[in-house]
C-alpha cells in the first residue's frame, strides 16, 4: 500500500490544496488502483506520491511505480513537452515561473514543472528545490512543481523524469516544462524527452563564457536571451542578434523548423507571450508534418534501449561472484597479464552461469 513507507519529503513544493489541509499526506494509505484513479482526477498529492515511488530505490516501491505508470500510460501523451536549459544563473527557474504564470493566468491552462539535475545525486543539491520554490506559481492549483530527485534516488535520473512526464500528462497537465542545468550531458538527456528545447542565455557575456557549445545551439529550437531589462536591454539585444546569426549557419533541422532567437525578461515579462507563441507555432507545425509523432516514437525507443543498458548494469553490479572476479581481472588487465576482451568474455560467462538455474 502506498503511503506506509513514505516519509513524504516531496510534500513541500506543491502548494497545500484543500485536501492537504484536511488530512496530512503521510497518514493516507491507498492502493495503486486508487492512486491511479486520483491521478486521473488531477489529484496533486497522489501524483506527487507516485513520483516518489518512481524515484525510490526500494524494489517494492518500484513495482508499485511500474503498475501506476502502466495504468496511466493510455491517458498520457497529450502535452507540449518543453525542455529549458542554459548555464547556472541564466534565469531558467525564474523564466519557468514567468511562463508558468502566463500559462495559468493568461491562458487558463495547467502546467507541470519537472527537473533533471545531473548533479543532485552527487552533490545532494536540487536545482528547483533549494534555490527557488517558485512560490508564486506553486500557489496556483493549476500548477504542479516537482523538484529534481534528491540524493539517494537510484541511477538513471533521466528515466524518472520520463515516467514523471507520463504521470503529469495523465493528471491533465497540458504543458510540461523541464528544467536542466546546461552542463555536460544533461541537454542531451532532456532533448531526448521533449518536443521543444529552449536555450536560455544572457547578454553581455560571450558564448565562450557561457559555455554554449555549438552542439547545444544545434539542439535548441529557440534561444531566449534573458534579463533584457534595465541596463541590460542593449547587451541582450546584441546577444540576440549574435545568436540569430549563429543559428543561421547551422544545418537545417529535419523537423522543418527554423530555430529562432528572442530577447526576454523573466522579471518584467517582456517576450514571454512571444516565447510561448513560438512554442505553439512549433507544436502546430510538427504536428501537421508528422515530426512530433515520429520524434516521440524515436525517443521512446531510445528510452527502452537506455533503460535496458542501465538494468543490465544493475544486474551485473549486484552479481557478487562477477564483481569479485572483476576485481581480480582488473589487476591482471592493468598489469598486461590478460586482455580486456578475454576479461570481458570471462565475466559475462561467469555472470550468465550464475543466472542459470
Ligand atoms: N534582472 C533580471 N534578473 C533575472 C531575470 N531572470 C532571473 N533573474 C535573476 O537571476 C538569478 C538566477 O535566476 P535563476 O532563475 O535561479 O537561474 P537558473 O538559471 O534557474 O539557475 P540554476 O538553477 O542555478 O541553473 C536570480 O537572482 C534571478 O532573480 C530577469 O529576467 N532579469
Ligand atoms: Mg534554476
Amino acid at each position: 500500500l502506498i503511503g506506509t513507507n513514505q516519509t513524504a519529503p516531496d510534500a513541500k513544493p506543491e502548494s497545500p490544496g484543500p485536501e492537504t489541509k484536511r488530512a496530512p499526506q503521510r497518514t493516507r494509505v491507498f492502493s495503486p488502483a486508487e492512486c491511479v484513479k486520483r491521478i486521473l482526477n488531477g489529484d496533486r498529492s497522489a501524483l506527487s506520491r507516485a513520483i516518489t515511488l518512481i524515484e525510490s530505490s526500494h524494489p517494492a516501491d518500484r513495482e508499485l511505480a511500474v503498475q501506476i505508470v502502466e495504468s496511466c500510460l493510455p491517458a498520457s501523451g497529450n502535452s507540449i513537452r518543453v525542455g529549458i536549459t542554459g548555464v547556472p544563473g541564466a534565469g531558467k527557474s525564474t523564466l519557468i515561473e514567468a511562463l508558468g504564470k502566463f500559462l495559468v493566468h493568461e491562458r487558463d491552462e495547467r502546467v507541470a514543472v519537472l527537473a533533471i539535475d545531473p548533479t543532485s545525486w552527487l552533490s545532494g543539491g536540487s536545482i528547483l528545490g533549494d534555490k527557488t520554490r517558485m512560490t508564486s506559481l506553486s500557489s496556483s492549483d493549476r500548477a504542479f512543481i516537482r523538484p529534481s530527485p534528491t540524493r539517494g534516488a537510484h541511477g538513471g535520473v533521466a528515466q524518472h523524469t520520463r515516467e514523471a512526464i507520463l504521470l503529469c500528462e495523465a493528471a491533465g497537465y497540458s504543458n510540461v516544462l523541464i528544467e536542466t542545468v546546461g552542463v555536460g550531458q544533461s541537454e542531451v538527456a532532456v532533448r531526448e524527452m521533449v518536443d521543444f528545447l529552449l536555450l536560455v542565455t544572457i547578454g553581455g557575456a560571450g558564448d565562450e563564457l557561457q559555455g554554449i557549445k555549438r552542439g547545444v545551439m544545434e539542439m535548441a529550437d529557440l534561444v531566449a536571451v534573458n534579463k533584457a531589462d534595465g541596463d541590460n536591454v542593449r547587451p541582450a539585444e546584441r546577444a540576440r542578434e549574435e545568436a540569430k546569426h549563429a543559428l543561421h549557419f547551422l544545418p537545417v533541422s529535419p523537423s522543418g523548423w527554423t530555430p529562432r532567437a528572442l530577447a526576454c525578461s523573466a522579471r518584467t515579462g517582456l517576450g514571454i507571450a512571444e516565447l510561448w507563441s513560438q512554442v505553439l507555432e512549433h507544436a502546430a507545425m510538427t504536428k501537421a508534418n508528422g515530426w512530433c509523432k515520429h520524434r516521440r516514437r524515436e525517443q521512446t525507443q531510445h528510452w527502452l534501449h537506455e533503460s535496458l543498458e542501465l538494468s543490465l548494469m544493475e544486474l551485473f553490479r549486484a552479481d557478487h561472484a562477477a564483481q569479485q572476479r572483476l576485481a581480480v581481472l582488473e589487476q591482471q588487465v592493468v598489469k598486461g597479464q590478460t586482455t580486456v576482451a578475454r576479461a570481458i568474455r570471462e565475466l559475462l560467462e561467469l555472470h550468465a552461469a550464475g543466472r542459470t538455474p
